[in-house]
């Protein structure tokens, strides 16, 4: 957060550090609104993710050599750029992780795992991605304990009363997306994580669609751990983080074991490293941390504030637009949303609709987005998603809404 941001600079000239939009598609040029799945990479990242491989490749954190420290510095210098981005207190507090799913089963296995007695449970809600429920559902098989689900309403909101009626005393840990990916949701969570932090509840925070879009500070939010992924945010695939406060981090056991996460071992006793390695056995992705510091710094020197109200705008340009369109019926209407608008139209199934819209040059996700509970509380099978970024602007949108007429054209 220490990097004064760019002046503005026009929607324009983002897209254009972004090598892969120059493409056409099926003859089109690509209109690319897919980015929750993953998003486009600007040159300075393939840049340095290039550069780094070229130049400075070697093993981490053992080599005496001169390219073992140049890997070493390039790695620590990556987690220390995420810990100002996330503004944690410290560098001990950001373990770097193959991405949000790595990142919630390490908690559901190492803080969770070992505190869960027989009458304790976790409560999550209705909206999240199966990364947020699967490792619970593991976790809680393998403890036997009790998973509760706090409900949605009808316009994708968590209802905050039901979950905060689920939270009592036996409640080891609440995990909740900040952004939704089907829905779009933003969730309330510095509220929430106040009201766990009075019942003694962890909270654990899936930011994989909420750092890539809003302005993250988990020292105001004030949660117990906060996911993230690189490749949602303009990074290589195969990078993440795990932010947790250190106290917790400290007192949890290892979840690997392996190279690098050790101080010495013998076959009577082996003694762990400090943090954060701890939780990083074995060799990293060395060259993703590359991609994925410089990915913040893009998105640092124009400014989160500045991405979150430009993609504010275009999200409402979008939802106008789509609105519009004669049988369109959207899935997740939430007063508070950021970058995604899931949709049907008319009988049309999502993926027949989403290569329709491939052909036309658009791309969107279609299916269940790793959401299926949230497709079932909706009643339908799968969606058509479109999902923002800074690159992404009116003309898009336009296309996209020229392509869903044409499908219905097609369709008749
Ligand atoms: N949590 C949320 C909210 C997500 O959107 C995703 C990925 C994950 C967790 C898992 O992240 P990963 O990087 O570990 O895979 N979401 C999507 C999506 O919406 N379409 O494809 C992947």
């Amino acid at each position: 957060m220490s990097t004064a941001p760019a002046p503005l600079r026009d929607a324009a000239d983002w897209r254009a550090d972004f090598p892969a939009l120059r493409q056409s598609v099926h003859g089109r040029p690509l209109v690319y609104l897919d980015s929750a799945a993953s998003a486009q990479q600007p040159g300075a990242v393939i840049d340095a993710v290039a550069s780094y491989q070229r130049e400075d490749h070697a093993n981490v954190h053992r080599g005496v050599h001169t390219l073992s420290h140049r890997a070493t510095e390039a790695y620590e210098g990556a987690r220390d750029k995420l810990r100002d981005f996330v503004n944690a207190s410290s560098r001990s507090e950001i373990v770097l992780t193959k991405g949000t799913t790595e990142a919630i089963n390490l908690v559901a296995q190492s803080y969770c795992r070992p505190r869960l007695q027989p009458g304790d449970n976790i409560v999550i809600t209705h909206l999240e991605h199966h990364a947020n429920i699967v490792p619970w559902q593991l976790v809680c098989e393998q403890t036997g304990t009790e998973l509760k689900i706090a409900p949605i309403n009808d316009r994708g909101e968590v209802e905050v009363d039901g979950l905060y009626g689920l939270i009592d005393e036996k409640t080891v840990l609440v995990g909740i997306a900040h952004v939704s990916n089907a829905l779009g949701t933003v969730n309330p969570v510095e509220d929430i994580v106040a009201y766990c932090r009075d019942r003694e509840a962890a909270v654990l925070i899936d930011g994989a669609q909420g750092v890539p879009h809003l302005p993250v500070d988990v020292q105001t939010i004030d949660c117990d751990f906060y996911t993230f992924s690189g490749h949602k945010m303009f990074g290589p695939t195969g990078t993440g983080v795990l932010y947790g406060r250190e106290a917790l981090l400290d007192a949890m056991p290892p979840w690997q074991g392996g190279g690098d996460m050790i101080l010495e071992v013998t076959f009577d006793k082996t003694t762990y490293n400090e943090l954060p390695y701890k939780f990083e056995a074995g060799t990293p992705n060395i060259s993703g941390a590359v991609g994925f510091a410089a990915a913040v710094d893009y998105l640092q020197r124009i400014g989160m504030r500045q991405i979150a109200d430009y993609e504010h705008e275009l999200h409402d340009y979008m939802v106008s637009r789509l609105r519009g369109v004669d049988g369109i019926r959207f899935i997740g209407e939430a007063t508070r949303k950021a970058s995604v608008q899931s949709f049907l139209l008319d009988d049309i199934h999502s993926h027949d609709l989403g290569t329709i819209l491939d052909h036309q040059g658009v791309a969107v996700r279609t299916g269940h987005h790793c959401a299926m509970p949230v497709m079932q509380r909706f009643g339908v099978s799968g969606t058509c998603r479109a999902s923002l970024a800074l690159y992404n602007n009116r003309d898009d949108v336009d296309r996209l809404v020229a392509a869903l007429e044409k499908a219905r054209e097609i369709f008749g």
